[in-house]
């Protein structure tokens, strides 16, 4: 019995389950907690995403003057690292986008925006949710080349931490990756291997998306740099998994998938791709090791996906 999956794009509307972990109207670890006028505002945010379905243009949401200086705040902190702690194909992407006027430290950009620049790039499209969605439902959409993106921006006390992925962590650390033909084929890869795997299955696929698509390094001319965007959103973490504090190890995905993970501090262990092709090659490898009666395939032209 393979447990359901969407067979096209459009049955991703059936994929937005979220999972609740840091709620900050219960959560005293979330930087929000306490803040009525914050919790109110992420809430609207949410339901308009809930009401999302596919083929509705996407909304057009005002930032407030706050929420585009947090941003700003953020962005020209982590600009500091870029060079120094990111991989050659972040600086690239991330530069293509700042030119075309895509991404900028002044203000928040529209997910409409971004998507004519990815669908140009990569054919990846973001699709609001309305937060941690559960993995089964988050590398589903995968598979289609959707990414599912909060709209919600951290905390302003907090600026350069969020316990929750943000608008700062999908549209500074993820975006930009999704730009490169490499990891979208990577994400795409995982999200097929995920459609109606076991449940054991999704664990092992959800740990190796998080150690190479979050935290994922790779070696540049013998230095170590960010390529997941767990790390290119986060100053802290970004400087302490690109220094001889964590453990590094070789990425290898039968190893990566069963290794146990940080999610309320810093990663211990960090992997490390020799490449982001490299690490495509291992992935491909590793997905055609996985035991499954059936295989999928997808037809970009009618955005579905059939079994054989
Ligand atoms: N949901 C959302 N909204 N964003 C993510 O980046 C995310 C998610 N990551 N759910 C998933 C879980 C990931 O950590 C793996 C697949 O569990
Ligand atoms: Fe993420």
């Amino acid at each position: 019995e393979i447990p359901w999956f969407p067979r096209h794009i459009s049955e991703l509307d059936q994929c937005s389950k979220c999972v609740t972990k840091y709620e900050p109207t219960t959560d005293p670890r979330h930087p929000g907690h306490g803040d009525a006028t914050y919790i109110a505002r992420r809430q609207f945010l949410n339901d308009q995403a809930v009401n999302f379905r596919h083929g509705d243009p996407i909304p057009y949401v005002e930032y407030t003057k706050e929420e585009h200086a947090t941003w700003k705040a953020v962005y020209e902190k982590l600009k500091t690292l870029h060079e120094s702690h990111t991989c050659l194909s972040y600086r690239k992407n991330l530069k293509m986008l700042e030119e075309e006027g895509v991404l900028t430290a002044e203000k928040i950009p529209q997910i409409v925006d971004v998507n004519k620049y990815l669908m140009r790039k990569t054919g990846f499209m973001l699709r609001p949710c309305s937060g941690l969605l559960s993995a089964r439902d988050f590398l589903a959409s995968l598979a289609y080349r959707v990414f599912q993106t909060t709209t919600y921006l951290r905390h302003h006390g907090s600026p350069h931490h969020s316990p929750e992925p943000d608008l700062v962590h999908e549209l500074l650390g993820h975006v930009p990756m999704f730009s490169d033909p490499l990891i979208a084929q990577m994400s795409q890869d995982i999200g097929l291997m995920s459609l109606g795997a076991t449940d054991d299955q999704i664990e092992k696929l959800a740990t190796v998306y998080w150690f190479i698509i979050e935290f994922g390094l790779c070696r540049e001319d013998g230095k170590l740099k960010a390529i997941g965007a767990g790390l290119l959103s986060a100053y802290g973490e970004l400087m302490h998994a690109c220094s001889d504090v964590p453990d590094h190890k070789e990425f290898d995905p039968r190893v990566t998938a069963v290794q146990t993970y940080e999610d309320s501090d810093y990663q211990p262990l960090y992997f490390v791709a020799h490449s982001l092709q490299d690490a495509l090659i291992k992935l491909r490898e590793y997905a055609s090791s996985m035991p499954r009666s059936y295989g999928v395939i997808y037809d970009p032209l009618t955005q579905s996906v059939r079994l054989i």
